[in-house]
């Protein structure tokens, strides 16, 4: 199978995503809003087809990506239904199988941080993400939306600790960087719920952690009820000047075929040394040129009435080019996908 298991700082939340090798078909566990253009780029540059996004509670420390990926992508949003949320397509409940491809999870009623929270185990019982019911050596607080530490004993103790001592855990967060642990070792050193805790011992434990709410808890949680859909249900603004692609690298990218087309309408950087522009590959009609090793100090010959399209050999100094670009303001630039070597193949005029 492969997985992914990706990382918000902001909120220290992981998603994760997982996907059958054959048919392609993916799931993605827990998305984070602020996120969505990175997993939709990872799922796109990996060939996936996203079926499910699956969030293991209703968040009160970020918002989920879930809606967008279904506005973006089509993919089906699962949750709980105890939450009563909008937009739920697959009700998460205790037993279902959330089928992708040849693999699958399985959903096992963890609640306790949050009375929806769910677990989701592999086929062969070798993975389990558990949101935030168990986390790597601590276990989500009880002190808000309807927590119950002693429901989350039961659960941890009977849905968690009964899967085989290798089963690896993936935790919804780590705050200290930790990615994963296993069941074997939680069961022996986690220092709430591990060893011989009873449920007196976990109960007087959770009760007086003592947290701070969550930064982000009165936004997150009404959103979260709507699977995230914004509350003017639009996606946020996507670049108005063409079809910018952005990279899982983190770069916006726009298509040869769409430039040669659009040619008035953008300025053209040429990060190239001079002498490649005249070279095999020639260079496109009214470029300036800037190699990239005098871009920082000469950014202000760079003109900004129109957005920006930035080109090198094979797309890679330019991907640079555009980095800095984007670092000093410039909110309009794009890279020219594949470069001159790509701009040639396509069979466009130089
Ligand atoms: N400082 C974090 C809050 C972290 C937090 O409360 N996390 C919840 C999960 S939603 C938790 O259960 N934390 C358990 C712990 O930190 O021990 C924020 O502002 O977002
Ligand atoms: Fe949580």
């Amino acid at each position: 199978m492969l997985f992914r298991q990706l990382f918000d700082h902001v909120s220290s939340t992981y998603s994760y995503l997982l996907a059958d090798e054959t048919t392609r078909r993916a799931v993605l566990v827990d998305p984070v809003f602020e996120k969505h253009l990175r997993d939709a780029a990872l799922i796109r540059e990996l060939d996936l087809t996203l079926v499910y996004t699956l969030d293991t509670h209703c968040h009160a420390d970020h918002v989920t990506g879930a809606w967008l990926m279904r506005d973006a992508l089509g993919s089906a949003i699962g949750l709980s239904p105890v939450y009563h949320a909008k937009n739920v397509d697959l009700p998460l409940v205790h037993g279902t199988i959330v089928r992708f491809g040849a693999e699958s999870l399985e959903v096992r009623a963890t609640p306790g941080h949050t009375p929806g929270c769910v677990s989701l185990v592999t086929a062969r019982h070798d993975m389990v993400f558990t949101g935030d019911a168990l986390l790597v050596r601590g276990a989500g607080r009880t002190d808000f939306q309807e927590g119950d530490a002693h429901r989350l004993f039961q659960s941890v103790r009977e849905q968690l600790f009964s899967l085989p001592d290798a089963c690896v855990v993936y935790p919804g967060h780590d705050y200290e960087g930790r990615t994963s642990s296993t069941i074997g070792e939680e069961r022996r050193h986690n220092p709430r719920i591990g060893g011989a805790a009873r449920e007196e011992d976990f109960v007087g434990y959770m009760t007086n952690l003592a947290l701070p709410h969550p930064k982000q808890m009165a936004v997150a949680v009404p959103a979260n009820l709507r699977a995230g859909e914004p509350e003017d249900g639009h996606a946020p603004p996507a670049p108005d000047w063409g079809p910018i692609v952005m990279t899982y690298a983190g770069l916006p990218e726009v298509a040869a075929d769409w430039v040669a087309h659009h040619r008035a309408d953008v300025h053209v950087l040429d990060v190239r040394a001079p002498s490649e522009l005249d070279g095999e590959l020639g260079h496109l009609d009214g470029a300036q040129c800037i190699p990239l090793d005098e871009l920082r100090a000469r950014l202000a010959e760079v003109p900004t009435d129109k957005p920006v399209v930035v080109v090198c050999q094979t797309g890679r100094r330019s991907a640079l080019g555009t980095l800095i670009l984007g670092k000093a303001g410039v909110a309009r630039v794009a890279n020219l996908a594949g470069g001159m070597v790509g701009w040639r193949d396509s069979g466009l005029p130089s």
